[in-house]
């Protein structure tokens, strides 16, 4: 055994780049011969306060892991075989470099697709050469709305913007909503806060299609949890706003000051009885009045909301209704109620996008820009056809809708693939170039949270494994390889956090680890109004959204892939495919031992009633299945979920699944009526025995 002298370690401070609201700091022990021997929380950092979670608490496993990516590899067999062979990084280069001009000079650089999203949510991870690369090239664009801009574009048609209260503040709240959000899961740093205030006899209640185990832990006396349909909460949110109207348990003077259109939205809610909405929600009608009674007369009041509820075809309606609430009742007056939600908006107030990404690199050029969500179809039906695409920071195989579809387009001989990845994942397997990627440990960057407000440094601890190198490095090497001579292409890391962040002292920054993005001292950002909408009051009619052709008033239309829709006659269960798993970040961790190993295997939970009208027994193989595709998958009967309502976890990979079909080959890759989301929760199957 070796012994180790922790007075020989040197201590490195950092910041878990997951995508994930916690953004923990994190301190790396490492020894004299550079290898870090321990990771640990750092106890200073005021939100995580010393904890790491069960995904990341082991994270050297993944950083020393024997199946890490460490060098440049060119595909030998087949599209999606796996089969790869080591090259040097000048070989991996030149073919790049080469195929790449080759592609502009043939199709234009619009044939060149980026594809990334948050793998690495770090600043420059996520933009840092990336975005100024793309524009210099003027290949298309991609937007980038898989996960949470629809929460902020829905909330900015009532409200002006998404912004919302500092979640910590929800320690002084006296009633708190978990609304479509899995906190002791997704969010478990946020629990404290939860914690201290139900100690200080704050209330907890938890709407979710789904128990659990957040659901779980609204056992008080006077908790609950309530459980609708899934997509139907804006008829619950209109049946709420009916009873507070009806009962004059409004903030008459609240609304007066800073709201826009009360009488009409009045008139609106005067039929959306409780009554009405339990035929759609499936919650009982007295259920709701209580909540709308609740909400209405205990200040303060927060909804508490992440992400999981936008997946849904009425996605930015969801969260526009939903900013309806706290203005009726007053709820922003006081410290702890509102809206939290994520507080990327305020951590991004400090972030000069233009010095990041270069907009006037486009030199008037303006390419078209395709949807992340939709990536099957671009690359099987999009005129003119991609022919290449770059990936970095995600695995769109395994997390993008309509996955079969995506493999189709993945397998096209015509269409030129590059990979950064640290693992060989499934989309990794259809490159035809694979490069390594460092983690976290090994490269500078500066992380903004969405979750907290505390910016964090990231020093690296280690040098970066085999030939492993940044996103930022990436971009630049294939710059050179390009023959590209844009100056600002070859601008140090160093260089782009100064300039990207020009209020900040950088150098206190990183001697301090972090620095607290600029927040109303008194907690309370919309007490006195100032929304910055058309009208500069919170919009309950919105001129805007009719003119997108949406409705002017908050509104439930039921999800077309629903069980009021076509399809529901051949397709009567709704799926949920949702974060599951404690030891799980996204897709990030299911084809580890110490994992995906310990989590067991993908599922598909159903009620028992719904397994008796199909004679499945616990433990039977199944096939889930609709027009997409079906996957097998063991069944578990479980009291989670309502009759009508299944879930496959998320996050499993093709090797996880006997027939190599995953969550998302089942999934609806209709797009949220606006905000650019994707409604993969809107999804209808059967369940048969195999
Ligand atoms: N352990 C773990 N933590 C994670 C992640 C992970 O994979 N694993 N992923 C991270 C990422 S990328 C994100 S975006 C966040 C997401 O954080 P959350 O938004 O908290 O998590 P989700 O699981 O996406 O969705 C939350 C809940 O929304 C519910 N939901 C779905 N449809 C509806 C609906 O129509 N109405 C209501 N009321 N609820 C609905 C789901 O059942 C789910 O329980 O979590 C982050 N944290
Ligand atoms: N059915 C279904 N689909 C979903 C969801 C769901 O709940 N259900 N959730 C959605 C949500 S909320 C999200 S955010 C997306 C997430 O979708 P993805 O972003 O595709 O998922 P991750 O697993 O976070 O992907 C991270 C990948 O980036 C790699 N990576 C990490 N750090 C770096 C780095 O520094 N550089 C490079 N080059 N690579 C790095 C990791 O090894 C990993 O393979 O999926 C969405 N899809
Ligand atoms: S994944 Fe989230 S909870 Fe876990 S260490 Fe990273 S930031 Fe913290
Ligand atoms: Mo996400």
């Amino acid at each position: 055994m070796t012994r180790i002298d922790h007075y020989d370690l040197r201590l490195i401070h950092g910041v878990c780049h997951h995508d994930c609201p916690d953004s923990c700091g994190w301190i790396a022990e490492v020894d004299a011969t550079g290898t870090a021997v321990r990771l640990r929380g750092d106890e200073a950092h005021p939100f995580s306060a010393g904890e790491l979670c069960p995904k990341v608490n082991r994270f050297l496993d993944r950083v020393y892991h024997p199946d890490r990516i460490l060098h440049p590899m060119r595909r030998i067999g087949p599209k999606g075989s796996g089969q790869f062979e080591t090259i040097t990084w000048d070989e991996a280069l030149a073919d790049i470099g080469q195929r790449l001009n080759d592609i502009i000079e043939q199709h234009g650089p619009e044939a060149i697709l980026p594809f990334s999203d948050a793998g690495n949510q770090s600043m420059l991870a996520l933009q840092g050469i990336s975005s100024r690369f793309f524009n210099h090239i003027g290949a298309s664009r991609l937007l980038r709305n898989i996960c949470g801009p629809t929460v902020g574009a829905g909330m900015a048609m009532t409200n002006g913007n998404g912004l919302g209260i500092d979640p910590v503040d929800l320690q002084y709240s006296k009633l708190i909503i978990l609304w479509g959000t899995n906190t002791r899961l997704t969010n478990r740093h946020l629990w404290p806060m939860i914690q201290t205030a139900r100690t200080a006899g704050a209330r907890l209640i938890v709407i979710d299609p789904i128990r659990t185990i957040t659901a779980d832990a609204a056992d008080g006396p006077n908790d609950a949890f309530i459980q609708p349909l899934p997509g139907t909460d804006i008829a619950m949110m209109l049946a709420m706003m009916h009873v507070i109207i009806r009962d004059d348990l409004v903030d008459r003077e609240w609304v007066a000051a800073h709201t826009l259109g009360f009488d009409e939205l009045a008139a609106s809610v005067a039929d959306t009885t409780p009554e009405w909405a339990a035929s759609q929600t499936g919650v009982d009608a007295d259920i709701i009045e209580q909540l709308a009674r609740d909400y209405a007369t205990t200040q303060p009041a927060v909804i508490r909301t992440l992400v999981g509820a936008e997946h849904h075809e009425n996605g930015g309606m969801f969260f526009r209704t939903m900013a309806c609430l706290p203005a009726l009742t007053g709820a922003w007056r006081h410290r702890g109620g509102g809206i939290a939600r994520s507080v990327g908006s305020w951590q991004g107030l400090l972030e000069d996008d233009a010095a990041l990404a270069r907009p006037d690199l486009l030199a008037g050029r303006s390419p078209r820009t395709l949807n992340m969500s939709r990536l099957g179809e671009i690359l099987c039906d999009t005129e003119p056809p991609v022919h290449a695409m770059i990936v970095w920071n995600c695995n769109p195989l395994v997390s993008v809708p309509n996955a079969e579809r995506i493999r189709e387009g993945l397998e096209r001989d015509d269409l030129f693939c590059v990979v950064h990845e640290q693992f060989m994942t499934d989309s990794a397997r259809y490159a035809d170039i694979v490069l390594p990627a460092t983690t976290q440990l090994e490269a500078v960057d500066v992380t903004l949270a969405w979750g907290h407000l505390w910016l964090g440094w990231n020093e690296p601890a280690i040098a970066p494994l085999g030939e492993s190198v940044s996103n930022t490095e990436l971009f630049r090497r294939i710059s050179r390889a390009m023959g590209l001579t844009e100056p600002c292409l070859y601008d140090d890391d160093e260089t782009i956090i100064r300039d990207a962040l020009p209020t900040v002292d950088v150098d206190q920054l990183r001697s301090q680890h972090r620095i607290r993005v600029p927040f109303p001292d008194d907690g309370l950002p919309w007490a006195n109004g100032g929304f910055p909408t058309p009208s500069g009051r919170v919009e309950f009619v919105s001129d805007t959204l009719e003119r997108l052709g949406q409705p002017r008033l908050p509104t439930y239309v039921p999800p077309t892939e629903g069980p009021k829709g076509p399809l529901a006659d051949r397709f009567p269960l709704q799926l949920i495919t949702a974060k599951r798993h404690l030891r799980f970040l996204n897709t990030g961790y299911s084809h580890m031992d110490t994992h995906g190993g310990v989590e067991g295997g993908p599922y598909v939970e159903i009620d028992a009633s719904d397994a008796l009208t199909r004679g499945l027994n616990d433990g039977d193989m199944v096939t889930v299945h609709n027009d997409r595709a079906s996957v097998e998958v063991p069944v578990r009967i479980s009291d989670r979920v309502r009759p009508g309502v299944v879930v496959v976890p998320w996050g499993w990979w093709s090797e996880h699944h006997r027939d190599g079909r995953i969550a998302n080959s089942l999934t609806n890759d209709t797009l949220t009526d606006w905000g650019g989301g994707v409604a993969f929760y809107d999804t209808l199957v059967e369940v048969s025995k195999s």
